[in-house]
């Protein structure tokens, strides 16, 4: 058989570019991170090849044996690393995995409250242009205009106004930490079921850096390839399955089931076919991973990483959603610097240095312009970066977003991404 160079130069030559565009830049993405070799191969492997609808030992499908006990070690390491009773490593991503949760929890037309998404919430938590807004009843909650932070009382008053099926938590740009306790109580008191997306922090709340949500929530969904780092995929959690997980409400009023069931179900046949069995032996890979003591420290790394990005650009008069961070990101609100977001992404895109434009909580521009840019930390803190290299970093994007239209400044800034970027070299083997 043919390689890939061999068989097709043109996709060859664009996954190597690709590779050294990796290698080249600066990412701080807040979703993105680079996953290591073996999580790599183990994606690269035979196992697309094969079909396995259903679970381990319950197949639709013969020739599973070896596909069996490669899920089984997925789920059997997630379980252990997250502290769950129950797991599901087969949705593709997390827009599946939320899918499920829909499909287990909500029938059409009914309500969902969840985290507005121009104040950090996510697609899939009810957005109109979403199936969950087409589909259902979305109603949302937002962050204080002062604070930025959720304020609970709010969350509680619009939860007794719109009387949800189920709560959303999570966010795709919420700097701080999550009160699950005082969620818990707002949906018992409404007799709502309590879901948490923790796709942006699961490999912190893994490391217990974050307050864990397991206890406290009906589900729990992520993606595995964020600070979590492992292939692009997504996964359903249970902290504890049977009568005893769900709230105090939701057991008064008897819907006491094992979801465990009725969430294997959603996933498949009720809203995928076959797994992508060389996803989850990624998956399993990476979930070795993060229960190795390196993997707490590099997670401690990011937070502090990102802390001192925070402190960085306060410093420089840079206002800062909240305030400053509690996780893996920071989000800056650039009006008192009289730039958009739309521009400061491509400015700092010119300098190789890859982020994303993002809405502040009441902007005042539209989703495509904006008047922020959301910084992460966990893929540059997986090349090696510490604190010294972020407080650079920091001066490298103020330099742009001080002379956004200056080549020279961008050609300057360029070379120091270069040099950093040469101090800490990505892969040392070749992907493409
Ligand atoms: N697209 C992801 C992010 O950037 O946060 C969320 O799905």
């Amino acid at each position: 058989m043919k390689s890939l160079s061999e068989q097709d130069s043109q996709i060859f030559n664009l996954l190597d570019k690709e590779r050294i565009r990796q290698n080249d830049n600066l990412e701080l993405i807040a979703s993105e991170n680079f996953a290591s070799r073996a999580v790599i191969e183990a994606m690269g492997s035979t196992l697309t090849n094969k079909y396995a609808e259903g679970l381990p030992g319950k197949r639709y499908y013969g020739g599973c044996e070896f596909v069996d006990e490669v899920e089984e070690l997925a789920r059997e390491r997630a379980k252990k690393l997250f502290g769950a009773d129950w797991v599901n490593v087969q949705p593709h991503a997390g827009a599946q995995a939320n899918a499920a949760v829909y499909l287990a929890f909500m029938q059409p037309g009914e309500t969902l409250l969840g985290l507005d998404l121009s104040h950090g919430g996510h697609l899939t938590h009810g957005s109109p242009v979403n199936f969950s807004g087409i589909l259902y009843q979305s109603e949302f909650y937002g962050v204080d205009k002062e604070t930025g932070r959720i304020d609970m009382n709010k969350v509680r008053d619009k939860a007794k106004k719109v009387k949800p099926k189920l709560i959303s938590i999570g966010a795709s740009a919420y700097p701080r930490d999550l009160d699950y306790e005082a969620f818990r109580e707002i949906a018992d008191e409404v007799g709502a079921y309590l879901w948490m997306d923790m796709a942006h922090t699961a490999g912190l709340i893994a490391a217990d850096l974050l307050n864990d949500p397991l206890p406290y929530c009906d589900v729990v969904t992520t993606t595995t390839h964020k600070t979590l780092r492992g292939p692009r995929g997504g996964m359903i959690l249970i902290g504890n399955d049977g009568e005893n997980t769900l709230g105090v409400t939701a057991r008064k009023s008897g819907r006491t089931k094992n979801w465990s069931e009725v969430l294997d179900s959603a996933v498949f046949p009720g809203s995928q076919g076959g797994p992508l069995m060389h996803v989850i032996a990624a998956k399993a890979v990476a979930f070795q991973e993060a229960l190795q003591d390196d993997f707490k420290k590099y997670q401690q790394q990011i937070k502090d990483n990102a802390q001192t990005l925070a402190q960085k650009f306060l410093d420089m008069d840079y206002n800062l959603v909240s305030g400053g961070t509690d996780n893996h990101l920071i989000l800056v609100d650039l009006r008192n610097k009289g730039l958009t977001g739309k521009k400061a992404e491509e400015a700092l895109e010119g300098a190789n240095i890859t982020l994303n434009k993002n809405m502040v909580p009441f902007d005042d521009q539209s989703p495509f312009v904006t008047s922020g840019i959301r910084i992460g930390t966990p893929a540059m803190t997986t090349r090696g970066f510490g604190t010294d290299e972020f407080e650079y970093v920091a001066e490298l994007i103020d330099k742009v977003l001080q002379n956004p239209n200056n080549e020279n400044t961008r050609t300057e800034v360029k070379n120091g991404v270069k040099s950093l970027c040469d101090r800490f070299p990505l892969y040392d083997f070749v992907t493409a």
